[in-house]
């Protein structure tokens, strides 16, 4: 396993020299972000963002994300051209050294919460997904953090009405057409494709999503039987489902040698299903992230872990989830549990 850092590029509070005196942390996990959706990356760029980062002893070896446009995940317009960018984009990647690409296939929104600075009883604050917020909640009046902020209002209600047309069924055939041409190219390249489950696993706003449950998952890998074609295994996202048991998964696609990348954190359920993201701590959340990681372990897991969001603790102010201090403890307390789970196999 090798514990890895999200890293938001130069303009980052958090910065490499920070990062690197986490003393757990290998590489981070960043992307072009200068580029708009479904451009191809200039490779000047790619081997600029490299250089800085291994100038600080860190590697580069993941991406997250490389961003898959609207007009793939509808098929329609100039998808064909997106796609062809999208393989040129990997074959950069990989020409820089690059082994793991995370992407996503949720339509317009990434990940969605009600709240980015809910505070907590111990006096910090975090990321919450309170149900009945969201059910009031207009997507074309408001953009979060992960969401692609390029779109007019006006535009966001159209892309809303037309994956609402699309449904689940029309997704799951753009993203099978996707993978189909995308996977040749990562395996020539030897790139292990990692999508990123849905979050929150559930419809929001109507429309369709699909990376959501073991069901699913089962039947996205069954698209294309490469191990170049894998997942982003994100705790903190399928594991806010109830029915979801994550561990089992671990265990499952783990040994299927099909887990590229793990994101892992803690989440509250709260009784009405909505959420609360809480520190990684086992007993803060209502995951058990020894078990987790005992699992992953137990398959012998040898990819690229991340702690995923963190709270803002300490008077942290920053990128909503993507503060410095919380995740450095989620990192270490995970580092922890691994370096003993080491000993015990010898
Ligand atoms: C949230 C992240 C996601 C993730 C994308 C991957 O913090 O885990 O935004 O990067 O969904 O494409």
């Amino acid at each position: 396993m090798k514990m890895t850092f999200r890293w938001y590029g130069s303009d980052d509070p958090v910065t490499l020299d920070k990062i690197r005196q986490i003393p757990c942390i290998t590489g981070v996990v960043t992307a072009v972000y200068s580029v708009p959706v479904g451009e191809v990356w200039p490779y000047e760029e790619i081997d600029r963002i490299k250089s800085e980062v291994n100038a600080k002893g860190l590697e580069m070896e993941v991406i997250e994300s490389v961003p898959v446009h609207e007009d793939i995940k509808l098929r329609q317009g100039n998808y064909q051209t997106y796609i062809d960018n999208y393989k040129e984009n990997i074959r950069r990647l990989a020409k820089a050294g690059v082994k793991c690409i995370c992407y996503n296939f949720m339509p317009v929104f990434d990940w969605t919460r009600s709240r980015l600075d809910q505070p907590l009883s111990d006096g910090s604050n975090a990321l919450v997904y309170y149900k009945e917020d969201v059910d009031k909640m207009d997507p074309a009046k408001m953009t979060l953090p992960g969401w692609d902020a390029s779109y007019s209002p006006d535009e966001i209600g159209s892309l809303i009405e037309k994956y609402r047309a699309l449904g689940e069924e029309g997704l799951w055939s753009n993203l099978e057409y996707f993978i189909k041409e995308i996977i040749p190219v990562a395996a020539e390249c030897d790139v292990r494709m990692a999508i990123h489950p849905d979050d929150p696993p559930w419809s929001v706003f109507g429309i369709p999503r699909i990376i959501t449950n073991e069901a699913n998952i089962d039947r996205f890998l069954s698209l294309y039987d490469d191990v170049h074609h894998g997942l982003t295994l994100c705790s903190g996202s399928l594991g806010c489902l109830k029915s979801n048991d994550y561990t089992a998964m671990v265990r499952k696609y783990g040994k299927m040698g099909r887990i590229h990348f793990a994101h892992i954190r803690n989440i509250k359920i709260l009784e009405d299903g909505s959420f609360e993201e809480s520190a990684h701590m086992s007993s803060c959340g209502s995951l058990d992230v020894e078990e987790i990681l005992k699992a992953y372990h137990d398959v012998g897991f040898d990819g690229y872990l991340r702690p995923d969001h963190g709270r803002m603790i300490w008077g942290e102010h920053g990128k909503p989830g993507y503060g410095l201090y919380d995740r450095a403890l989620g990192a270490m307390y995970m580092a922890g549990i691994w370096e003993t789970l080491e000993k015990e196999r010898i």
